[in-house]
């Protein structure tokens, strides 16, 4: 098994406009979800700003449905 191949960036962008990308988006569990964001902000190519996408929670938006589930509930 190779290393790395897993890491795949989704999107780069130069936001200073000096040519060189400043923002670079990652997914680097290959689920085709980005959940690493770089950011260069002194323009000077290296990456200054890591931002990892925590992972969700089961649960926090979970829909509960009483009833008897034959008919649709009024809202
Ligand atoms: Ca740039």
């Amino acid at each position: 098994m190779t290393q790395g191949d897993e890491h795949h960036v989704l999107l780069s962008a130069d936001t200073n406009g000096d040519g060189k990308p400043d923002v670079w988006v990652t997914d680097t569990t290959g689920d085709g979800t980005a959940d690493l964001y770089q950011f260069d902000t002194t323009g000077d190519g290296k990456v200054d700003v890591t931002v990892v996408e925590g992972a969700e929670e089961p649960g926090t938006d979970r829909l509960v449905v009483e009833g008897d589930g034959g008919h649709p509930q009024e809202v």
